[in-house]
């Protein structure tokens, strides 16, 4: 079986939100902080930056011994060498990434419903992204919250690893947890923290309360 880790926090970049610092210093941070996985998402840059940048949290992460997974361009994460891949519902199919990718990379599908995530367990998904929880302005076209439901229906009937997100933060993270997400993504309240080390800290303490 393919490897999605056991992490608590999953954590994605995005440079617009980041107070100045470049997504390789953001992801330096969440690396000092444990973080386990991370993903490379920006929206706003060239592929040819998006490639740089994707070479450096690669040998970055790969030191660490940290899984780094790609957004949406699965050129980009073969050619760098990620440990994943991640798509929505309106990219490439799964079972096509599988056949260019090879088994041992991991896939990832953004899900936004009940039969859709029963899909993602038949097409052998390794990881679906549950969401958005709540109301978000992080990512563009993304549909209306999916709220609590969905993410209780997951937890009891689906067996491949579920990833909250959408809208989560520090103030709100306990309500997701204990409804039994075990891993748990925020963008915007991590990148865009003065202070991401600590940040990671009170999230964490919040969610082992
Ligand atoms: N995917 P923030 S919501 C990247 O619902 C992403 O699939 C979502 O950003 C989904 O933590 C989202 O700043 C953005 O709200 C989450």
């Amino acid at each position: 079986m393919r490897k999605f880790p056991h992490a608590d926090l999953y954590c994605l970049t995005a440079e617009s939100y980041s107070l100045g610092r470049t997504n390789a210093e953001v992801v330096g941070e969440m690396i000092a902080a444990g973080i386990q996985v991370i993903q490379y998402r920006e929206k706003d840059k060239s592929m040819r930056e998006k490639f740089q940048e994707c070479q450096k949290i690669r040998q970055m992460t790969k030191a660490a011994g940290v899984t780094f997974i790609v957004n949406d361009d699965v050129d980009l994460a073969v050619m760098t060498g990620a440990d994943g891949i991640h798509v929505g519902q309106d990219d490439l199919p799964v079972p096509d990434i599988r056949r260019l990718v090879g088994e041992k990379m991991i896939i990832g599908l953004s899900t936004h419903s009940p039969e859709q995530a029963r899909e993602a367990e038949r097409i052998g998904v390794d990881y679906i992204g549950v969401g958005p929880i709540f109301r978000t302005t992080t990512k563009k076209d993304v549909c209306d919250p999916v709220g609590f439901q969905y993410l209780e229906y997951v937890v009891e009937n689906i067996k491949i690893p579920v990833v909250a997100i959408g809208g989560i933060k520090e103030s709100n993270v306990r309500e997701i947890s204990g409804r039994g997400a075990k891993c748990i993504a925020m963008v915007t309240e991590i990148v865009g923290a003065e202070d991401i080390k600590q940040k990671i800290a009170n999230i964490r303490s919040r969610i082992r309360k």
